[in-house]
């Protein structure tokens, strides 16, 4: 008889404190709450975290929702699968919506067939890239001074690219001020949907600071406005909200609502959903870059992986561990020439999550 190793899934619901508070259109976070998804085959384990926040903010999905998915039937639907990776994202395309639970669960299994394996994810992946370009993403601050001297010290780091938050009322002068005092760096903003149809005009304000691009302007489902918005300023719109799957990029592309896609795992729904996004943009020479979601060192482990896929040409929303948390869950991240960031190179995501540590913060497992 076949005897199965015990196959088993575990999610940890947990809170960090972030080392400086995060500021956007949308509201402010002091801390992260998230979950972790552990899956484990006999003596091998695989590590995925579900990016949904507390509140509706970014989007439409909630922690609760997806510990709620998760636990009555993401987990099962998984079990079922033999944890494969394939089989679990093609079951989980019958349920709408809530791509993070779905992403969470999906970044596990791909962490354990990849150790399974005994090769790094990016192997799995096809990644091209050993090292990847950093760039941070800086929130809105209380002041102008505040907000200068913050980049300045990023700039002093070695990041490659700084995207400022905007919002009305922090937007056309501040970014102005910040080209003129960093006439030389690589520069975007992100609005997280802060303007309307109605602001079309007054973005052209932005046009004459170089931004590298204008990240989601406007409504977070939205790709005709944008295209309208495209066709009004010189500045490059790139889109993070608007682009919730393949099929919403494609039809973003054919519309022309973009010049590059911020791609995150967690907005997408799983690794396959992004390595088709990926080939797709490398068949259309569309520029992306990796985002981030304030991940813990297993989320962005897996975006380091991600982010090594030949069509991620720009610096990637992934900072070294110390700009989000003063202790990890993973051993942190850091530079290895100033910008930028190694990809692991141990099996699956290529680093270890701290046990003791995760039991120590855990809030509730399920
Ligand atoms: O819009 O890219 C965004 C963080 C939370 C929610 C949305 C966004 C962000 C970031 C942070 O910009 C990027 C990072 O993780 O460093
Ligand atoms: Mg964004």
């Amino acid at each position: 008889m076949h005897i199965h190793p015990k196959e088993e899934i575990r999610g940890f619901i947990l809170s960090l404190p972030l080392v400086h508070p995060f500021k956007t259109s949308f509201g402010e976070e002091r801390e992260r709450k998230f979950a972790l998804i552990r899956v484990r085959r006999g003596e091998l384990e695989g590590w995925g975290e579900v990016v949904a926040s507390e509140a509706p903010l970014y989007s439409e999905e909630t922690l609760a929702s997806a510990v709620y998915l998760l636990k009555n039937y993401l987990f099962p639907m998984a079990l079922s699968c033999g944890l494969d990776p394939r089989c679990f994202e093609a079951e989980a395309e019958k349920f709408r919506g809530n791509p993070m639970a779905k992403a969470g669960l999906s970044l596990a299994l791909w962490d354990l067939e990849a150790r399974r394996r005994g090769l790094p994810l990016h192997r799995v992946y096809g990644g091209v890239r050993k090292e990847i370009p950093s760039g941070v993403s800086v929130g809105i601050q209380t002041g102008l001074d505040e907000l200068l001297s913050r980049i300045d010290s990023f700039v002093r780091e070695g990041y490659l690219r700084v995207k400022i938050k905007i919002a009305p009322g922090w937007d056309c002068e501040v970014v102005k001020e910040v080209r003129k005092a960093f006439p030389q760096i690589p520069l975007g903003a992100d609005a997280n949907s802060a303007y309307g149809e109605g602001d079309l005009e007054r973005l052209s304000c932005l046009d004459g600071a170089d931004l590298l691009f204008l990240e989601q302007p406007l409504y977070p489902d939205d790709l005709y406005f944008h295209s309208l918005l495209k066709k009004k300023i010189k500045t490059p719109i790139a889109l993070d909200e608007s682009v919730k799957n393949l099929r919403k990029m494609k039809v973003g592309y054919l519309m022309d609502s973009y010049s590059l896609v911020n791609i995150k795992v967690g907005r997408m729904g799983g690794i396959g959903e992004v390595l088709r996004a990926a080939e797709f943009a490398s068949e259309r020479g569309i520029p992306l870059f990796c985002g981030g979601m304030l991940e813990s060192g297993v989320g962005r482990a897996h975006n380091l992986h991600l982010a090594s896929l030949e069509p991620f040409v720009l610096p990637a929303d992934i900072s070294r561990t110390q700009r989000y948390y003063h202790r990890d869950l993973t051993p942190p991240f850091d530079f290895s020439t100033p910008g930028y960031i190694p990809v692991p190179q141990g099996e699956g995501i290529g680093v270890d999550v701290d046990n003791a540590y995760l039991e120590k913060i855990t809030l509730e497992s399920f």
